[in-house]
Parts: C-alpha cells; structure tokens; sequence
C-alpha cells in the first residue's frame, strides 16, 4: 500500500482516486489521520473556506452547484464538504445533494465529498476540519462547506469558514425561526435564494429590516450584506460570487485569514484528541471497568482515576 506521503504527491498531480484515498484515511483511522495532516502542515494554507448554512431545503446544494460553474470558469479548482446529520430524515437529502452536484462530479478541478458527522453532537467531525486541510494542500482554492443550519455545526464553520453564507426562503415564518436558532447572527452574506417565489419582496424587506435594525453579525470592518438569487434560475449568481470576493479581499486584509487558519488547527487538534480519547475510554467500558471503579470511587473521583489511567497508558505506550 503507498504510503501518505505518496498519496498526497499523487493527489498533488490531479490524481482524485488518491485523493478519495486520503479522505478515507481521515476517516477510518486517526493514527494515519495524524500523519497525512503533519505532512500538510509543512505548506501555508492559502485556500478560500466558503461555509454555505440556511434551513433544510432552502436549496444549499443548488446555489453551490451554479457557484462551481461560475468559479470553474474563473479557472479555480473547487471542493465541496456535504455535512450529513446523519439522521434518517436527511437520507433522501444527501442523495439530493449528490445528485443536484452530480453534473460537476467528473470535471477534474472538481472535488465533492459527503461527510457523516457520525454523533459528534452537532459539529464538523475531525475528518470534516482535516478534508479542508487536505484539499487546501492539494490545491484546491475554493473549499466549500454545506451544512444544515442547527446549533453547533454553525458555531464550528463559523470558527473555521473565512466566508459563511446564509441562505434563506421567502416565508416570514422561516425567517423568525433562523433568527431565533442564531442563524441569522454568523452570515458575512445573506443570500435570500428562491427570490423566484411569491413573498421574496415581503421577506427581502424583513431581513434587510433585521439586518440593519439590530446590527446583526457586524464585526470588524465588514457589514453583512444581503442579496436576492434563484439558484433554479440562475439570478443573481454573479453578484454573489462577487460579493463573496470582496469578503474575501476583506478577509485577507484584515489579517482575519490567518486567524482562522490558527483556529482550523486547533479544532482539528481538539476533535483528534477527543477522538483517541473516546476510543480508549470505551476500551477501558468494554472490559467493565466502569463496575469496578465504581464500586471503590464517588462518580468525579472516578473519573478523574479513569482519565488519569488513560493518560498514563498513553503516555507509555505512545499513540
Ligand atoms: N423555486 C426554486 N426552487 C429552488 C431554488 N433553489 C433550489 N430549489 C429547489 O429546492 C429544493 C431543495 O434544493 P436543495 O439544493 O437540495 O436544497 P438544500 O438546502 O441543499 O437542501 P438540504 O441539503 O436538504 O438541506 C430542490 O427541489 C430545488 O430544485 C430556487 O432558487 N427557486
Ligand atoms: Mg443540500
């Protein structure tokens, strides 16, 4: 079997099935996970992460599908992050995801990936965090996140994404809602796609209102813009890919860029450990240590022999 090392050079070339190669390791095994990831270390990041959020069906995958035309034709290489919840209900979404970027899925400076946060609660999976790793190294500039908009997910593209866009529908209804989730405070663009339905006027007005009313995600240097699209028309696209440039221009003056690389890797280096961690910890159930230590320890001293075992064993028998 070619070693990561070899894997990456490959992929570095435009090889994809080495590439799908890499990914899997992230997936299935954190010891190589670890290697793969210290070798890209050696680079400087310079890919641009977009996180693209917003309410079930709000037509995510499409809009992404159009802004892979508009940037293949500007010559960038684009990978694409599906973040599945992993619950029954989203099954038949995934397979919409893939379908609706299927027409992108054999052009070679096109990359889509589907990821199982697989019960992390909420958030982007190590794997997630090290793919952006990894197609940043391999040259992917334009690395593009898909995830449903609930809770943690967001808060976890929000630290890592340089660009995060909102997409919601027309519908007062759905909008109070995403207000009401936090959603509507982590956007730099909020995209009200669908702007073909009835209501889009209604509901423009309304976030344009928000937005302004109580200065929602204002940070430094940049106000949060709001644009009209139909990704099943195809309006609109252009504007946004130039609204999500000037974010980023912004992001690269602002020193907001490395920032949020520092910030990738530690939440990668967090979500590793915890990983390891987990696996040994259900090692340590497995053998029914937890009736054991039980029977002698209060449940927080307990604990604390547990974790205290863990680190001594790692400690002697490295990773
Ligand atoms: N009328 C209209 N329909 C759209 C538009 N964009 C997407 N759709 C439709 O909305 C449905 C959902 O689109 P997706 O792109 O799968 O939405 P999504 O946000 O990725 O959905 P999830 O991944 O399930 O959260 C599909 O039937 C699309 O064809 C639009 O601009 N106008
Ligand atoms: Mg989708």
């Amino acid at each position: 079997m070619e070693g990561s090392r070899e894997l990456l050079r490959s992929a570095l070339n435009g090889d994809k099935r080495a590439l799908g190669r890499l990914l899997t390791i992230l997936e299935s095994s954190p010891k190589k996970a670890g290697e793969v990831i210290t070798y890209t270390l050696d680079k400087e990041p310079d890919a641009h992460v977009i996180g693209v959020t917003g309410i079930p069906g709000s037509g995510k995958s499409t809009l992404i599908s159009k802004l892979i035309t508009q940037y293949k034709e500007d010559n960038h290489k684009i990978a694409v992050i599906a973040i599945d919840p992993t619950s029954p209900l989203s099954r038949g979404a995934l397979l919409g995801d893939r379908i609706r970027m299927q027409e992108h899925a054999t052009d070679p400076s096109v990359f889509i990936r589907s990821v199982p946060t697989r019960g992390v609660k909420g958030g982007l999976s190590f794997s997630g965090v090290a793919m952006i790793e990894v197609f940043d190294y391999v040259g992917y500039d334009k690395v593009i996140v898909e995830s449903i908009g609930v809770g943690q997910t967001d808060i976890d593209i929000m630290n890592i994404a340089h660009t995060i866009l909102v997409v919601t529908t027309p519908g007062l209804g759905d909008d109070i809602q995403a207000l009401k989730a936090g959603i509507m405070e982590i956007g730099d663009i909020y995209v009200l796609n669908k702007s073909d339905k009835e209501g889009a006027e209604k509901t423009y007005s309304y976030l344009e209102f928000a937005l302004e009313s109580y200065e929602l995600g204002v940070k430094r240097g940049w106000t949060p813009k709001l644009i009209k699209t139909s990704a099943l028309f195809g309006w609109g696209i252009d504007q946004l890919v130039d609204l999500i440039e000037e974010h980023y221009k912004y992001v690269l003056e602002s020193g907001l860029y490395n920032e949020k690389i520092g910030r990738r890797r530690m939440l990668m280096l967090k979500l590793l450990s915890e990983k390891i961690f987990m696996s040994l910890l259900e090692e340590y159930f497995n053998k029914g240590i937890d009736r054991d230590i039980l029977r002698k320890y209060d449940l927080y001293n307990a604990s604390i022999h547990l974790i205290r075992e863990i680190v001594e064993k790692l400690i002697k028998y490295g990773g």
